[in-house]
């Protein structure tokens, strides 16, 4: 049977901003499960992007004193030479900009037009700038944008509409039939205590006079596309243009708590009036606080991806995130939990782990690899390291990356605990005892082995420089039903130890 493919989308980012912890959380959770999938042979697709019309980048362009064209232009690069040079890896780059984009959404606008379930009609509403949207009188909070904290400015308005109400009785018989279509579960619950009031429809086109920077309506000229209507259909125009369309229905979106709605309820009714299946799965996660509440440039807390990499390395940057969200949860960033977690975690837990069973193959073998003589104490490591595998597996399906790392930990723990009850250092001393240290110290190489394989979707770097270590070669990382006892031949050698995390002081942080 063919194996189902996995398709895995970030939000397009503004390009008013530069990529920051929270774009980078998002891109690596799309890495770590493209990573997690494709090692279990399923085929996957990533696809992240930048989102580029619109008045935030025609007023961020206006500020920079160049055009939107321009100033889209260089933000977009950075993005893409951020991703790339922290090694996050996606399959394709969309911009919204991109001529194929354009035309697709000219086409679904036409489309849904002849439907007629797009019309035109006069409006009179609040709108708030800084989201680039109406606002209905309750929605606001003492007469102010919940968001930004304006007084929105009142505009009447010939405007295009698409019939979002039409759509609202289905949308929310499906998400009752579909527990799983948004999750966690309390989004879902968010969504359809959202759906109880009439969702109305859509305003999808903002006057040129106003705002020129955009997607001309195809039938009318004076008109742009509001920008939701565009860039939502990103995830459907690339594979259009890549003629990747099989991959549809197997979308997998990662969002921000900060997007449900557009993703929620735009989205999917938009999708219904263009006679598209629905996505499979909207994941959607929780923010990354400060200490000093949010993140922004005048606070000067932005957390830049490059910087925690040239600080503490991109593996040990991957791991202190994955392992401290939980996903669909908020959490609060510090660098101090960061080098709790590095020292911790990774250097105590793992590296030291690895330089001890190297050291000590060295020492007594030469780097030799022994044969195995199994005893009961080498039953219960395997058995802890086959339970992490399970574990892991389940806790990935449910997103769950810190208990799934938490479980892979647990096993570590047991190998550190493994080596001091069987105290390989002490039997050593006495020369019958050798082929027993030789067993012991095989058994931990094989628990090294398999930590490389498991996190190898989290940590690339580390789960590679491991695999080298062992005398592995990387492609041995993807061959996750190797048994116990198999990766080493015999007369294999393993190579001298290496830190493969260096500690770092508390003081430089
Ligand atoms: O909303 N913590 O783009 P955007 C965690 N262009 N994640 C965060 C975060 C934080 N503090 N801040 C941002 C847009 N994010 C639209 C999307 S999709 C068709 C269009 C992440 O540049 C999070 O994933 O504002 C959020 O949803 C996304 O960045 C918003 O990026």
């Amino acid at each position: 049977m063919p194996r189902e493919p996995v398709y895995l989308t970030t939000p397009l980012f503004y390009v008013n901003a530069e990529p920051h912890l929270g774009h980078t959380y998002v891109t690596l959770v799309a890495d770590v499960l493209g990573r997690f999938w494709r090692a279990r042979n399923r085929p996957v697709f990533v696809l992240t992007g930048t989102d580029e019309h619109g008045d935030k980048i025609a007023q961020a362009a206006a500020a920079a004193g160049v055009s939107p064209r321009e100033h889209a232009d260089r933000v977009s690069g950075i993005f893409r030479s951020t991703w790339d040079a922290a090694g996050l890896r996606y399959d394709h780059f969309i911009r919204t900009t991109d001529s194929y984009h354009v035309a697709f959404v000219q086409k679904v606008l036409a489309d849904i037009h002849a439907k007629g379930d797009i019309y035109f009609g006069g409006y009179r509403g609040l709108y708030c700038f800084g989201c680039e949207r109406f606002y209905q009188e309750r929605e606001l909070v003492d007469g102010l944008c919940p968001d930004h904290r304006v007084a929105p400015t009142e505009l009447a308005e010939e405007n295009y509409f698409f019939r979002m109400s039409a759509y609202q009785e289905r949308l929310v018989a499906t998400l009752e039939a579909n527990p799983a279509l948004i999750v966690p579960e309390g989004y879902r619950r968010e969504v359809l205590s959202l759906l109880r009031e009439p969702i109305g429809d859509l305003c999808i086109s903002r006057p040129k006079s106003r705002l020129a920077w955009g997607i001309e309506l195809p039938f009318d000229s004076r008109y742009v596309t509001y920008v939701w209507f565009d860039a939502l259909l990103n995830y459907v125009s690339a594979l259009v243009h890549l003629g990747r369309m099989e991959l549809w229905p197997a979308a997998e979106h990662l969002i921000g708590k900060d997007i449900l709605k557009a993703h929620a309820v735009f989205w999917p009714t938009m999708l219904m009036a263009a006679g598209l299946p629905l996505y499979r799965r909207l994941c959607v996660h929780g923010h990354w606080q400060m200490q000093q509440g949010k993140m922004s440039k005048s606070l000067g807390n932005v957390v830049r991806p490059l910087d925690m990499k040239a600080r503490y390395g991109m593996d040990a940057f991957r791991y202190y995130l994955l392992r401290e969200m939980a996903f669909g949860q908020d959490a609060e960033f510090s660098e101090e939990a960061l080098v709790a977690r590095l020292n911790g975690d990774l250097a105590n837990g793992l590296g030291n782990l690895a330089s001890r069973v190297l050291a000590m193959q060295q020492r007594y073998f030469g780097g030799v690899v022994q044969p195995l003589a199994p005893e009961a104490a080498d039953h219960a490591l395997r058995a802890a390291f086959a339970a992490a595998a399970r574990e892991l597996d389940a806790h990935i399906a449910d997103l769950a990356f810190h208990r799934g790392l938490e479980a892979v930990w647990r096993a570590l723990d047991h190998a550190n605990k493994y080596v001091v009850e069987t105290a390989p250092f002490t039997l050593a001393k006495d020369p019958v005892r050798l082929p027993r240290v030789g067993a012991i110290l095989h058994e931990l190489c094989e628990a090294l082995r398999t930590a490389a394989q498991l996190l190898a979707p989290f940590l690339p770097e580390t789960a590679e420089r491991l695999a080298g270590l062992l005398g592995l070669p990387a492609t041995r990382l993807g061959e996750l039903d190797l048994p116990w006892g198999a990766a080493f031949a015999p007369g294999h050698r393993t190579l001298a130890p290496e830190a493969l995390f260096p500690r770092v002081e508390v003081s430089a942080a």
